[in-house]
């Protein structure tokens, strides 16, 4: 039994519970038996209007989802449609009457390519995700209730490559001289280095949940989390109208996902650069897993905010490709890369706590690459070629030109 169903009476807030990482949560805390209510903008699905894609899975609305849920598990989970970042008195009101123990935040803009599309894009996703974090601490306070919050960051927030060091869970031991010159030594969050505006809006997010910790005695933890890979958890294939979300655009499709469906439609993998970057990976059953191991174990009262690592490998880009073209045969196409970041870099994670809690890691193997490419090809028909190579540039030097409009 985990950890997390040995307490199965919580009631438990899902902010951004319509998403790839929040569905399949909100399933999986249900399957364990807490009280789930979800409370989503559903500004995913129309960003996917914006984008003129769709997920490649076919999503169901929300209701017929709930509806579903309900009749293969006899569970229901409530929903509440509104924006946590402009509706403070509303989301008082949700916290005033449910009570929740714990209070899981997914509800932000999360892909990087999508910040940096334009001016309007940056200040989209800096005030939606400053704004949701915010709003969030603040109605917490004005509640009064002792609600653990479990934040989804991002391994984003420390850069990528530390000289060989292993890159610690949130905090960094510093010697510092004093001013008698003698040694004193002091733990501070790890600096940070964001390489996108969304990855600047996490470092933001660190800063307000040290704030309202120090200040207010709100507890947090905050998962780091790396790149998510995968498509279905154990709930969410139980029926297709359960099914997640699969994004493969150039916007929102993650590396390894987008391989992965590449070679599934016959395109070439799409490797930026040198395709030298090394990056941080969970699959998403870990991510429910981990999320539940977090509730399961919340901080005490007067603890500073628990970062935790939430990764469990590290890989190359272009190793990734290789292993997925030996596997399917598909062609690498080294592109210009329209990023702005380290052509090459080393990348070594501590991600002990999770490990301690119980995760027991689903680490990248062949039989999962399948999972995800029997999806790819079974929604085939669903892709739109043109929308898979990466438009968005972090500089106008580096912009990709849009074949279709020359
Ligand atoms: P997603 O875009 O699929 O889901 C986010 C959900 O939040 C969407 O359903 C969206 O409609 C909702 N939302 C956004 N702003 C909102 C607001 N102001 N009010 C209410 N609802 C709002 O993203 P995801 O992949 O599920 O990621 C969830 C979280 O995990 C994000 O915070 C992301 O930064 C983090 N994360 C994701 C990954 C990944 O690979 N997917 C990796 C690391 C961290
Ligand atoms: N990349 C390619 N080819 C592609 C797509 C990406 O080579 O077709 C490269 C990128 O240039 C980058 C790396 O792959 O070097 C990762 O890109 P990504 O789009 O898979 O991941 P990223 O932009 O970092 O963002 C994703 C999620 C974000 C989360 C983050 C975790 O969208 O929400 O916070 O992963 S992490 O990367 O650990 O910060």
């Amino acid at each position: 039994m985990s950890i997390a169903s040995q307490q199965p009476n919580q009631r438990i807030l899902i902010l951004g519970g319509d998403g790839f990482c929040g569905w399949p949560t909100a399933l999986h805390l249900s399957d364990a038996g807490h009280e789930v209510i979800i409370v989503d903008n559903l500004s995913r699905r129309m960003i996917d209007v914006e984008l003129e894609v769709e997920s490649l899975t076919p999503i169901r609305p929300m209701s017929e989802r709930l509806a579903a849920w309900r009749e293969i598990s006899g569970r229901d989970i409530g929903f509440h449609r509104f924006d946590v970042a402009r509706n403070y008195q509303r989301l008082v009101n949700l916290l005033c009457e449910f009570m929740p123990d714990a209070i899981v935040h997914f509800a932000e803009q999360r892909a990087a390519p999508y910040s940096m599309k334009s001016p309007a894009h940056k200040r989209y996703t800096v005030d939606n995700n400053v704004g949701a974090t915010n709003t969030l601490l603040a109605a917490l306070v004005e509640s009064g209730l002792d609600a653990h919050v479990v934040h989804l960051g991002t391994m984003g927030v420390y850069g990528y490559g530390s000289a060989g060091m292993k890159i610690p869970e949130g905090y960094l031991k510093v010697h510092v001289e004093t001013e008698a010159g003698g040694m004193t030594t002091d733990e501070i969050l790890y600096p940070a280095h964001p390489g996108s505006i969304y990855h600047l809006t996490k470092t933001q997010d660190q800063l307000t949940f040290a704030f309202y910790n120090r200040n207010d005695g709100v507890r947090v933890t905050d998962l780091h989390q790396g790149i998510v890979w995968g498509t279905q958890t154990e709930q969410t294939a139980r029926d297709e109208r359960l099914i997640n979300r699969f994004d493969y655009d150039g916007d929102y499709g993650t590396v390894l996902n987008r391989f992965l469906m590449q070679a599934a439609v016959g395109h070439p993998l799409t490797v930026h650069g040198t395709g030298g970057q090394t990056r941080a990976f969970i699959h998403i059953q870990d991510t429910v897993r981990c999320i539940e191991l977090a509730i399961g174990n919340p901080p005490a009262a007067g603890e500073r905010v628990r970062i935790l690592n939430q990764m469990t490998e590290t890989h190359r880009v272009r190793d990734l490709a290789d292993r997925v073209a030996a596997l399917t045969g598909a062609t690498l196409d080294y592109q210009p890369n329209p990023r702005v970041e380290a052509v090459e870099n080393d990348l070594h994670v501590a991600n002990d706590t999770l490990i301690q809690l119980g995760l027991r890691p689903t680490t990248l193997d062949t039989g999962l690459f399948t999972e995800v490419t029997d999806i790819a090809a079974r929604y085939a028909h669903r892709a739109d070629t043109r929308r898979i190579v990466c438009r968005s540039a972090w500089r106008a030097d580096r912009q990709v030109p849009d074949v279709e409009t020359g």
